[in-house]
């Protein structure tokens, strides 16, 4: 018998037509009869033989699976097919409707009236149950009672790490097939879609907690293939703090609030973290990238996503390579600076959510091409560095990245509960062609998080909540448990059996089969010693950032440590960078205010060579993105007097490409131009804080400048917008609200600034054009000075 993949909606075989009821007797001793010639069919269990030594193991064979004579043999109750209205009809064959697509969960409202939750409508849902109108409540309002004790119980514990989040559904799009490396289902043809469905989270802070918190993102990406979940549960960082599973909750309760006090929020500047980490060496590559401008992403849609640990791709034919995943973003990686980070979490600690959503809702679908970096075993051995190891990186200089696929985000979740809080990610979730390495972080997580699953979602059965469903069909022989959602048909639920015809039967062959990876060693407790070099990679890490972006690795961590109460802790972490980089170490001791240490001790003595010393797309600048300025916030600052025409024409430049251009002025209502028709703030200064903006427009018109001039928040825009290195555009007269705010039109150095664009002579069309690419160039880097002195 093949095995049964997908839903099929045919007629059910004619032993699966529901019978007509029969007297009771004659009935069941027909059962009895076909049962027992099922059973006949099963003379012995075939496969035993099959689960001993290595060729059987190896070669898993199908089990037996024969049709029962009557439908009646495989059903729980003769009685299945006294249908109504509740029960149905009974089961078609093969068929779990679980696996449906959501539209059978997706509950719409409209002309409906207030029920409870047994379906009973409510006359009454603003009073309660009284003994009289001045009387007490009475115990009998169940209505009541049913109302409050739900609400009671709407919470569910929140994610352990990974608690604040937001998710999008989508599509994985497959450039090319890839059979000859694995049988996975999303790479088996070219234009193959995927359905996806995608978490982007912070990992210390919890479910309320600010976006822009300094931390890792995650990227998790469930793809729904018609194989089964695989889950790809990612960061936006392609290395880790620790190497071995042992050591994640020290990590964790380290970097979470101290117990004491619960302090901080969402943050790793405290004692505890830094304590950790200065006594940790291998967690200074990751260092390296949580202090750097990766940790304040610009948007979830602005980001890389990475698998982080070595995977195994498979093929039909059982060989396996290994894998590094990469998701990078069409709109290339930006990020915030961390004065603005800390700001935009006071001006809408939502940032990040909010963004994605409305790009979305706009039709602005977030894409990221999937790049995968694929090397064989025997290529890895040669490598200097151990790719089990997740503190490392295979430079792309190396292993180059193939662009296989692209996802694109472009559906809403309906109820953020229901899908993005209910969602659950598990490693282990992976699919036939897709397959573990030995690195033991990878290792305990298929350990962990079905195991928190448990607890957060409240039982086994959290794989039947609609989101974590898969599209493919689920049959097995698992049982009962909180929350069962799916009612079994027939008294079968063991395997071998004979009764029900086999079924579900063991799919050998075609089913998931681990690679079977030889291995002989001690059992033993430790690391191999290629895990001790400690420091390369963070040195090629600092040494492949811009000037700019080491300058922020250096101001992070000042800032971390500067918060950091004990100074032991501060000079031990210091003592780590000196075995990075000489500069990196001084330049933050200096913040720091104290003497350079001795380094700290290295485990290696005489790390190997590194093949490459420098990797250029490990800096954010190497993913520019498509040069376009879609979904950019735009402010342009208007007042009384203003000319209107000049910035209604870049307002329309703006639209026209894509970017979200607001008016904010000084108060709601309308501002009159000098001449031409009034024009509606969309928000005021106090509201839409530069912050929130990736550029702005200065007016022309004397009598606004002048207003603006004597403005302190509109001036504080000005600025604000300058320390954060974003464009301005300052159209004809505007330069006097530059100058009173201290800005030149120059770099430090004395060249010209290309983010700041002062309209003199040109038309506001070929301002328009050049202010459009300076906010695709994003952020102009070499304005900051320390101290600014704007
Ligand atoms: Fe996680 N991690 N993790 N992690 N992780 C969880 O699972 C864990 C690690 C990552 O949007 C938890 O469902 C252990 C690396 C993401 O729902 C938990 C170890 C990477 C998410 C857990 C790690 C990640 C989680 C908490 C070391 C990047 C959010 C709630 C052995 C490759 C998924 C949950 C979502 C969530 C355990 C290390 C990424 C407790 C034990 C490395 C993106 O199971």
């Amino acid at each position: 018998m093949a095995i049964k993949r997908s839903s099929s909606k045919s007629t059910p075989p004619a032993s699966r037509q529901p019978k007509k009821p029969i007297s009771g007797a004659s009935r069941v001793a027909e059962k009895m009869a076909d049962t027992d010639s099922l059973a006949r069919a099963f003379p012995s269990n075939a496969i035993k033989a099959a689960e001993y030594g290595r060729n059987g193991a190896l070669n898993p064979p199908q089990g037996q699976s024969e049709e029962a004579p009557s439908n009646d043999v495989s059903a729980s109750t003769l009685a299945e097919a006294n249908s109504n209205d509740k029960t149905g009809n009974p089961a078609d064959a093969g068929e779990n409707p679980n696996n449906a697509p959501l539209e059978k969960v997706r509950v719409d409202s409209a002309g409906r009236a207030l029920t409870t939750n047994q379906g009973v409508a409510i006359a009454d849902n603003q009073n309660s149950l009284k003994a009289g109108l001045r009387g007490p409540t009475l115990l009998e309002d169940f209505i009541l009672r049913e109302k409050i004790t739900h609400f009671d119980h709407e919470r569910i514990p929140e994610r352990v790490v990974h608690a604040r989040g937001s998710a999008a559904h989508g599509y994985f799009e497959c450039h090319e097939a890839l059979t000859d490396l694995t049988m996975a289902a999303p790479f088996a043809e070219a234009g193959k879609r995927t359905p996806v469905f995608v978490r982007f989270s912070t990992v210390a802070g919890e479910r309320g907690s600010t976006d822009l918190a300094r931390d890792v993102r995650g990227f998790a990406v469930k793809l729904y293939t018609d194989q089964g979940n695989w889950d790809l549960v990612g960061n936006n960082m392609p290395i880790f703090f620790i190497q071995d599973a042992m050591k994640f909750p020290d990590l964790i309760h380290a970097v979470k609030p101290e117990p004491h006090n619960a302090l901080p929020q969402a943050a790793s500047a405290h004692d505890t973290f830094w304590d950790f980490a200065s006594l940790m060496p291998e967690i200074t590559h990751m260092l390296m990238w949580v202090m750097s401008d990766r940790a304040i992403p610009r948007s979830y849609r602005m980001m890389q996503g990475f698998g982080v640990h070595t995977f195994r791709l498979v093929n039909a034919q059982g060989e396996s390579v290994f894998v590094k995943f990469h998701w990078n973003p069409t709109a290339g990686t930006h990020s915030v600076v961390w004065d603005e980070a800390v700001k935009i979490s006071g001006a809408d600690s939502d940032f990040h959510r909010r963004d994605l959503w409305e790009a979305i809702e706009a039709g602005a679908y977030p894409e990221w091409e999937l790049g995968l970096q694929i090397f064989t075993e025997q290529q890895a051995e040669k490598f200097s560095f151990d790719v089990l190891d997740p503190t490392k990186i295979v430079p792309e200089e190396l292993v180059p990245v193939r662009t296989v696929g692209k996802m694109v985000l472009n559906r809403n979740p309906d109820n953020f509960f229901a899908e993005t809080e209910q969602v659950a990610f598990c490693t282990q979730h992976v699919v036939p062609g897709i397959d573990f390495s030995n690195d033991p972080l990878l290792q305990g997580r298929n350990f962990s998080y079905h195991d928190t699953q448990l607890s957060r979602l409240g039982g086994p059965n959290f794989h039947q909540l609609p989101i974590n469903a898969s599209i493919a069909q689920v049959h097995n022989n698992q049982r009962d448990a909180m929350h069962q959602q799916a009612i079994p048909r027939g008294r079968v639920a063991y395997e071998p059996n004979s009764l029900g015809g086999g079924c579900p039967f063991q799919a050998g062959k075609m089913g998931f089969m681990s690679f079977p990876e030889p291995l002989r060693d001690d059992k033993l407790r430790g690391k191999p010693e290629k895990f001790a070099d400690h420091y390369t990679q963070a040195t090629l890490f600092y040494n492949s950032q811009t000037p700019a972006e080491q300058n922020h690795i250096v101001d992070a961590f000042r800032f971390e440590l500067t918060k950091v109460q004990t100074p032991a802790i501060r000079a031990r972490m210091v003592a780590g960078l000196m075995n990075v980089d000489n500069g990196l170490a001084s330049r933050v001791a200096q913040g720091l205010g104290i003497g350079l240490p001795e380094p700290l001790p290295r485990v290696l003595a005489k790390p190997p060579k590194p093949e490459v010393t420098r990797s250029p797309a490990l800096s954010l600048t190497a993913r520019p993105g498509d040069g376009s300025i879609r979904t950019r916030c735009v402010a342009l600052l208007v007042a009384d007097g203003m000319d209107g025409a000049a910035s209604q024409a870049i307002h329309d430049a703006l639209t026209a490409q894509g970017a979200v251009a607001k008016y904010i002025a000084h108060r709601l209502g309308s501002v009159r131009p000098a001449a031409g028709e009034a024009i509606e703030a969309d928000a005021t200064l106090e509201t839409a804080p530069p912050v929130l903006f990736d550029a702005v427009v200065l007016p022309s018109g004397q009598a606004a400048i002048n207003a603006l001039l004597k403005n302190g928040a509109a001036m504080n825009f000005v600025k604000e917008q300058y320390q954060h290195c974003k464009p301005i555009l300052a159209l004809k007269g505007a330069n006097a609200l530059l100058a009173a705010a201290g800005i030149t039109p120059r770099w430090p150095d004395g060249s010209a600034d290309p983010g700041l664009l002062v309209v003199s002579g040109q038309d506001d069309a070929t301002a328009a054009k050049a202010f459009v690419k300076a906010i695709a160039g994003h952020r102009y880097f070499a304005r900051q000075m320390d101290p600014s002195p704007v």
